[in-house]
């Protein structure tokens, strides 16, 4: 059977030395299976910078998995990581034109830390092995694969989302980049409205075509599109809820009388996540609900990221505004209606607390997918689950219909979707939440895994319609 070599800027396979079981993301752990299940490698960056780019590989054994990891520049880094990856594609595709940086030097560095990760994962790479590349830090990759002759089956999965053909354009360089996508032999896509967007691009930026086998043609190659949901280890997750840890959180909030009526919310200090309008919209629920001012908490957990970037610090230097501002006018001498941290809890904390809360609020501005939304629904007691609110922008609204779905920019949407969830039946939570948990215990991370790794292998049949090289 062929080897199985995944590639990401970041390599993170679940680590006992970090944290332990239980604290490493569902992702992480379904690669790594993948890895053991194929003998395969996980390649990326070390996290390490030095004063010169050598090359050199660092091979290690972490349960199981062959890691391999390169140390890159301090110049790759900005230029690469921080900057194109950061400053001008993520926000991009976040429809964050007003945040995307066209800076030359970015994409320059881009370029050339694509180039370096392939001269380095070269000599790793057998005939029979499959290449699984991840996200848009390491779209050239497969180009640059190609340059120096390899001619494996390789694949790529792009986590966030595919934004609008208006947006891509906005790219000086956006050609090369749909171009580069055509040196893979499958992309997959978090949801249809992606690969759509995608579609859309190639037909009338590039007047590319669908053959009859429903491979795209462009450039003089061809491809298979595809969406493929990502999940998340679903019976991990309600394992997890069970345990100690777990338990413990949850028994202590349960006794605790300010956490009776708490609606939560856990992301990445991101600018896509809509931390603000989610913020807004709890204030309006305050607002228009006297009543419920003593009893609704919302505990807002937001770890620091990429804190480097300016658009994260002046985001965080807003929300510590807002909440000040909130809390001031809300609070009495007895509650507190924000509980806003900064900090990141294991994950078997975060199921304890996803199950204490009577509601989630995920309400991103645009999101690939986000698992925060599917791992509060794994989390749920059956016999009393609480209420999932999910904005209409995040990939995952496509599978979780039985959400109470908002558009996240509305103030008043929010907060009438807080007001029924909170007073939302039992009958109609179990309704909502056993059509949930079905999606999410099907559609899981195993399923996204395979379904991939499967159509990646899938033997090219003979197409009689395409071009000839
Ligand atoms: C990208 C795409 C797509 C968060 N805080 C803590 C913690 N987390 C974990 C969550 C969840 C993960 O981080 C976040 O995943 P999301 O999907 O919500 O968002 P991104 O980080 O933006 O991920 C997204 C995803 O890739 C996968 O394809 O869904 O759309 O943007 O698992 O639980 N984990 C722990 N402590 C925390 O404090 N342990």
């Amino acid at each position: 059977m062929s080897r199985l070599i995944v590639v990401s800027n970041r390599v993170n396979p679940p680590n006992p030395a970090e944290g332990g079981e239980g604290s490493v993301g569902g992702l992480a752990m379904a690669l790594a299976a993948a890895l053991r299940e194929y003998s395969g490698i996980w390649f990326g960056w070390s996290g390490k910078t030095i004063p010169e780019f050598t090359g050199q590989l660092n091979m290690q054994r972490i349960e199981g998995v062959t890691v391999a990891t390169v140390d890159l520049e301090e110049t790759d880094y900005q230029e690469y990581y921080n900057g194109y990856a950061n400053k001008t594609l993520w926000p991009l595709f976040h429809y964050r034109v007003d945040l995307t940086a066209y800076d030359r030097s970015f994409g320059e560095g881009y370029d050339r830390v694509n180039k370096r990760f392939a001269e380095t994962l070269l000599p790793l790479i057998e005939p029979d092995d499959i290449v699984w590349v991840h996200d848009y830090h390491l779209i050239p990759l497969a180009r640059e694969l190609r340059r120096m002759g390899v001619t494996n089956r390789i694949g790529f999965f792009l986590h966030i989302p595919w934004p609008a053909h208006q947006l891509v354009v906005t790219l000086p360089r956006h050609r090369a980049l749909v171009e580069a996508l055509f040196d893979y032999d499958l992309i997959g896509f978090q949801t249809e409205e992606s690969l759509q967007a995608f579609e859309g691009y190639v037909f009338s930026e590039v007047q590319g075509r669908k053959t009859e086998r429903g491979e795209l043609e462009a450039f003089g190659r061809g491809l298979k599109a595809q969406a493929f949901p990502i999940g998340v280890d679903a019976k991990d997750f309600a394992q997890i809820v069970q345990g100690e840890t777990a338990r413990k959180v949850y028994d202590r909030m349960m006794a605790h009388s300010v956490f009776r009526k708490m609606v939560v919310g856990v992301d990445r200090l991101d600018y896509s996540k809509g931390l603000e309008e989610r913020l807004i919209g709890f204030e309006r629920f305050l607002h228009d609900h006297p009543d419920l001012r003593r009893e609704v908490m919302l505990l807002q957990i937001a770890p620091l990221s990429r804190d480097e970037v300016e658009a994260y610090q002046d985001l965080r230097t807003r929300l510590d505004g807002l909440i000040g501002r909130i809390n001031g006018a809300y609070a009495e001498m007895d509650s507190t209606p924000i509980r806003y941290v900064n900090r990141s809890y294991r994950r078997d904390e975060l199921a304890g607390v996803y199950r204490a809360s009577k509601a989630a609020l995920v309400t991103p501005l645009r999101d690939g997918m986000n698992l925060v939304a599917k791992e509060y629904v794994a989390a749920q007691d059956p016999e009393d689950p609480g209420v999932l609110i999910l904005s209409r922008f995040a990939g995952a609204a496509r599978q979780m219909k039985e959400a109470l779905i908002v558009n996240p920019n509305s103030p008043e949407e929010i907060s009438d979707a807080l007001e029924r969830a909170l007073s939302m039946d039992l009958a109609e939570r179990k309704r909502r939440w056993e059509a949930l948990f079905d999606n999410v215990n099907r559609e899981d991370v195993t399923a996204w895994r395979d379904d991939f790794v499967a159509a990646l292998r899938a033997d090219p049949e003979p197409d009689a319609d395409k071009p000839e090289p």
